[in-house]
């Protein structure tokens, strides 16, 4: 692949150069100040002339080290990445199909409800369920669950959920989970809940959640009242 632009190492590199190179600046007109009034205490018009002198020395001094070390960093640039391949995380794709998904009646009042599915990844690299939206709910984040000196608790998934490439992750009562928080109504037996998903690369999926009895373990369980 052709490469004319800087990769961030290279641009994170120039940009130190330039701050090394603004801040030599600085340092030699203060010192060439403190200098000048060192020589020149009292000849004013002698002094005036040699500072005018000195400050178009110093800046043809400056710009010339800048152009150079400029030239030696953009030839550098120009060579080497021609042949820098794009790494696997370049070039990887997810490939999101979300299956077998479904809600949990809620009662009346209740603030939260689940909802569960399993995420499919045929893509060539992992993706990441990071949240997503749902007229029903004012948030919906990604939850897990975890045993804490024997009381299940669960907790929110700061950075998402991985999904993994060519594989697939089960959310499920007493798993992983979608938690529909601040619900602005309770979800109903048998009703559809559109949900969308956001993944880190694939974007955002939508889905229709089926809104299945209390006590349920999904569409597909026998029933059963246990989480
Ligand atoms: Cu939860």
């Amino acid at each position: 692949m052709m490469h004319a632009t800087l990769n961030n190492r290279q641009a994170r590199l120039l940009m130190r150069i330039r701050w090394l190179a603004w801040g030599a600046i600085a340092i030699l007109i203060a010192a060439d100040f403190a200098a000048r009034a060192d020589r020149h205490p009292c000849r004013r018009g002698l002094r005036l002339h040699t500072q005018y002198g000195d400050y178009l020395m110093t800046i043809r001094i400056i710009l010339a080290a800048t152009a150079l070390a400029g030239s030696v960093l953009l030839s550098a640039c120009n060579s080497a990445p021609e042949t820098e391949a794009p790494t696997e995380a370049e070039t990887a794709t997810s490939q999101i199909a979300i299956t077998g998904q479904w809600s949990r009646e809620t009662a009346f009042g209740q603030d939260a409800g689940g909802a569960f599915m399993t995420i499919n990844n045929s893509g060539t690299g992992a993706d990441r369920l990071t949240g997503g939206s749902t007229p029903v709910a004012g948030e919906v984040q990604v939850h897990t669950v975890d045993m804490t000196d024997g009381v299940m608790r669960m907790r929110q998934l700061e950075d998402g959920l991985e999904v993994p490439a060519g594989g697939s992750v089960t959310l499920k009562p007493g798993s992983f989970h979608i938690m529909l928080m601040q619900l602005s109504q309770p979800l109903g037996q048998g009703e559809t809940v559109p949900l969308t998903l956001n993944f880190e690369k694939a974007g955002p999926v939508e889905v229709e959640l089926v809104v299945e009895p209390v006590g349920s373990q999904g569409p597909d369980a026998a029933g059963g009242s246990n989480d």
